[in-house]
């Protein structure tokens, strides 16, 4: 029996709105095209063999009994590797990591050697035969003994090494901070910790390489947030000629940032497929995917903030110890190498604001910039919000109440923060006064201060945040050495319907539904009549990919505006037609028509027609209907939001319970208010794992202890509630839409908002702060007094 699928039946014609997903019948009904479908003839098998160790030299690696084993096609090691220069390869940061690690193993999960099989079976299987001999080494875990005078070096590897220091880097004014913390009535300040977590998205990471030995053309199907970049890095990898490479993501199952670095599976399976000949394909597994690739945050912050005795804040100054793990892999522009933390300045009108930060490399994987984090983001709003609720506490005073004493106000923006950066609009008072409205706020105060009557714990958490998203101007910001704008291009076929080519990459947001709505609002030609092509180098113009919510301000914008310059030629065509001044004629969605005269009009179907057809075009027009540009952002998006949480703990069980979320988010233009609650939803979601749930954490000897879902713990249904979401809107003054990004606001904005509530509920214990991830025990813990575990 065949589901039969509601119609589309709020799909306006034209332009922005409700419009169900255009992807998901597809989804729905399993016909997804994920990389782990693809089936090729011929095709190999390649899986990895992992280090046990966190911090080991390696004696010996010996494949013999491997390559015995019955279907085994390769055994390949770093020594071999490294023959052909293949060893190490660069990282989205400049640095360098192992592709198999050849003189030691730098942490649990790092890439041994791997094994090419006929199926993926045997190729697990031989993995057990090979023998590796490794000389355990003490490993560096804990990051704030990295720096240990006596700490031993895990990247021996860099030219004159003696250390684990990764970088150093600081913004704002020091003295100035310093002067004006000096004169401050309050300072409050607070260690906090942003765990390690990791994006876990649905899909896990992997590929398939084939390489035609005939026309020397290398295709990569790859779960990959940013094919144009990574085709790049291949190119530099391998010498191929960037013409010679095609990468392809087909459907994505989730990225969350953990797709945007380039792994070593990806580059053994180039390498099997060179060597082979044949194509390869490899899939890691869930175990694979939590300890090795891209974690996320890892930063150990110490808040400090200034404020008159009536609560006006001054200043913020915070000192970050990064974990970068033992490469630097993180994807992050040139000049930002701490991504846009800068901005922990938050949404309050500060005198003054210093920022020092040193990232170490300790014994894990390697990452830091992903899960929905707006490029660190989300340690910079956790900060402030947290460190904000610290100073409420000191002050006395209602949390909202100083907030909304010190937000920057309309008339403020563009507004320049004391680290640099400019807020391009924002109306932030409506949006927190919009979220108390939904939640009833200074109702939920009457009934806590009853039930605490009672000795019931209930707590009510509120944060407020800014984002930097659309990364962004490119005299500014690049990824190795590529610039951060985005190629767009739309053709109009003669019969009127369009495709429109995009450089970015969706896993789940909705592009081919968002960005058919763009073009549609801009032409008039309904979303259904135009087809989203992306995700293939071959397919696509040049632009650097999915993350730092940047495709609806970069690639969103870049698609508006080639859409316009379609309808300026359009527009020509119509003069012709109509046989008027391109002056005279009026545009109405879908159709220009000459002034006064409505019933004068010729529609932009029958004008493609006629830019395909016989007959005359005006005089130095060309046939066909299409452009293309390529957009170069004058600034980021900054969306805005309020947040308030209201949690119940279990004074017996310290169980903590959501009870109710209100989320209000500005994101300017909203282009489909569905995809944007979905999105709204879901980082809300993420959330609460992060607050109250996920953590990757290590033991002593560095074992990960995250290396599964049993242990790395995601919420269901079951631990958040109904979510209430609202929303303002504050267009983007040089976006050509006013649109800013949405895509990672939830997340960033939600962990401060459930742990204030969480301290909130704790007040009566004294409790100022406990760090994420709020379990049971952490929160029996701090109940007795005792502070949570670092
Ligand atoms: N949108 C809109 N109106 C706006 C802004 C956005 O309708 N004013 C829509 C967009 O058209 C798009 C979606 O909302 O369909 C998200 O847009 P945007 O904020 O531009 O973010 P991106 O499309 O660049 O997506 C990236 C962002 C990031 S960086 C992470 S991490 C994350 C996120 O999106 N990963 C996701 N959301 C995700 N959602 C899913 N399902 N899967 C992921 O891996
Ligand atoms: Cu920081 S995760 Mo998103 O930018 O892909």
């Amino acid at each position: 029996m065949t589901a039969t699928l509601p119609e589309n039946n709020d799909q306006k014609p034209v332009g922005h709105g409700r419009m169900l997903r255009k992807e998901d019948p597809r989804f729905i009904r399993g016909r997804g095209r994920f990389v782990d479908d693809l089936q090729l003839p011929g095709m190999l098998h390649l899986a990895i063999l992992r280090s046990p160790f966190a911090h080991a030299r390696i004696l010996s690696v010996d494949t013999t009994a491997a390559e015995a084993y019955p279907k085994v096609k390769a055994v390949v090691t770093g020594a071999m590797l490294a023959e052909q220069n293949l060893a190490w390869m660069p990282t989205l940061s400049n640095d360098v990591q192992a592709v198999l690690a050849t003189d030691k193993v730098r942490f649990q999960g790092q890439e041994v050697a791997f094994v090419v099989a006929e199926d993926r079976y045997a190729a697990r299987d031989a993995l057990e035969l090979i023998d590796v001999e490794y000389e355990p080494l003490d490993p560096v875990i804990d990051v704030r003994k990295a720096l240990d005078p006596n700490a031993p070096v895990i990247r021996d590897d860099l030219d004159g090494k003696a250390d684990n220091h990764c970088f150093d880097w600081e913004t704002g004014d020091e003295a100035e901070t310093d002067r004006v913390f000096d004169e401050a009535d309050v300072v409050v300040s607070q260690d906090i910790v942003y765990p390690r977590v990791h994006p876990a998205p649905m899909e896990t990471c992997g590929c398939v390489a084939d390489y035609d030995r005939i026309d020397g053309k290398l295709t990569l199907w790859s779960t990959s947030q940013a094919p144009h970049a990574h085709r790049t890095v291949y190119a530099l990898v391998s010498g191929l000629p960037e013409h010679k490479i095609r990468v392809v993501s087909p459907d994505i199952g989730g990225g969350f940032g953990n797709k945007v670095p380039i792994y070593p599976g990806y580059v053994c399976s180039i390498v099997a497929s060179l060597v082979t000949g044949k194509p390869v394909k490899w899939m890691e597994d869930r175990s694979e995917n939590l300890i090795s690739t891209g974690f996320a945050r890892d930063y150990v912050m110490r808040g400090e903030i200034a404020a008159t005795q009536d609560g006006r804040i001054l200043a913020i100054r915070t000192n970050v110890l990064a974990d970068h793990g033992a490469f630097n892999g993180t994807a992050a522009p040139v000049k930002y190498p701490a991504g846009f933390f800068g901005v922990f300045t938050g949404s309050y009108d500060l005198e003054a604001a210093y920022c020092k930060m040193t990232a170490v490399y300790t014994n894990k994987a390697p990452g830091g910039v992903a899960y929905a984090c707006s490029f660190r983001i989300t340690e910079a709003v956790y900060l402030v919000e947290r460190i904000v609720d610290c100073l409420a506490d000191a002050l006395g005073m209602d949390p909202v109440e100083l907030r909304l004493r010190n937000l920057i106000r309309p008339e403020q923006f563009p507004y320049t923060t004391k680290t640099g950066w400019v807020y391009d609009s924002g109306d932030y008072e409506p949006t927190l006064r919009e979220a108390m409205r939904i939640a009833g706020y200074d109702e939920l105060r009457r009934e806590q201060k009853q039930k605490r009557e009672n000795g019931e714990l209930m707590g009510i958490g509120v944060s407020f945040f800014t984002e930097a998203v659309g990364a962004g101007p490119r005299k500014d910001m690049d990824i190795l050495g590529l610039g951060m704008a985005d190629g767009a291009e739309l053709r109009v076929h003669p019969t009127g319907k369009a495709v429109v080519r995009l450089s970015v990459q969706s896993q789940g947001q909705g592009h081919e539904t968002t960005f058919a709505q763009i073009v549609a609002e801009e032409i008039g030609i309904p979303p259904a009549d135009i087809e989203v092509v992306h995700g293939d180098t071959d397919q696509t113009p040049f632009g650097l990919g999915t993350y730092g919510s940047r495709s609806t301000p970069v690639s969103g914008a870049a698609v508006a505006l080639v859409t316009r310059k379609v309808r300026d030629k359009a527009r020509i065509i119509a003069s012709g037609m109509l046989e008027v001044s391109v002056a005279d004629l009026e545009w109405e969605k879908g159709s220009f028509h000459v002034a006064g005269d409505p019933e004068k009009a010729v529609t932009i179907q029958e004008i493609a027609m006629r830019a395909h057809g016989a007959g005359d075009l005006p005089e130095g027009i060309e046939g066909g209907l299409e452009a293309q540009i390529c957009y170069n952002p004058s600034n980021l998006t900054y969306p805005h939001g309020a947040y308030i949480c209201v949690v119940d703990i279990d004074p017996g069980t310290a169980q903590v319970k959501v009870r109710r979320f209100v989320a209000v988010d500005d994101c300017g233009t909203r282009i489909n208010p569905m995809i944007i609650e979905g999105q709204v939803h879901g980082g809300l979601t993420d959330g609460v794992g992060m607050a109250l749930m996920e953590i990757i954490a290590f033991d002593e000897e560095g074992n990960c202890l995250g290396g599964s879902l049993m242990d790395y713990l995601i919420p269901t249904a079951l631990e958040v509630p109904d979510w209430e979401t609202g929303f303002t809107v504050t267009p983007s003054p040089h976006h050509p839409i006013g649109a800013k990004g949405v895509g990672e606001s939830a997340t960033v904005g939600s962990p401060p908002a459930i742990v204030n509530a969480v301290v909130d509920a704790l007040k009566p214990f004294g409790i100022r702060h406990a760090d994420m991830p709020l379990t049971p025990s952490r929160v029996w813990d701090a109940m007795q007094g005792r502070p949570t575990p670092p």
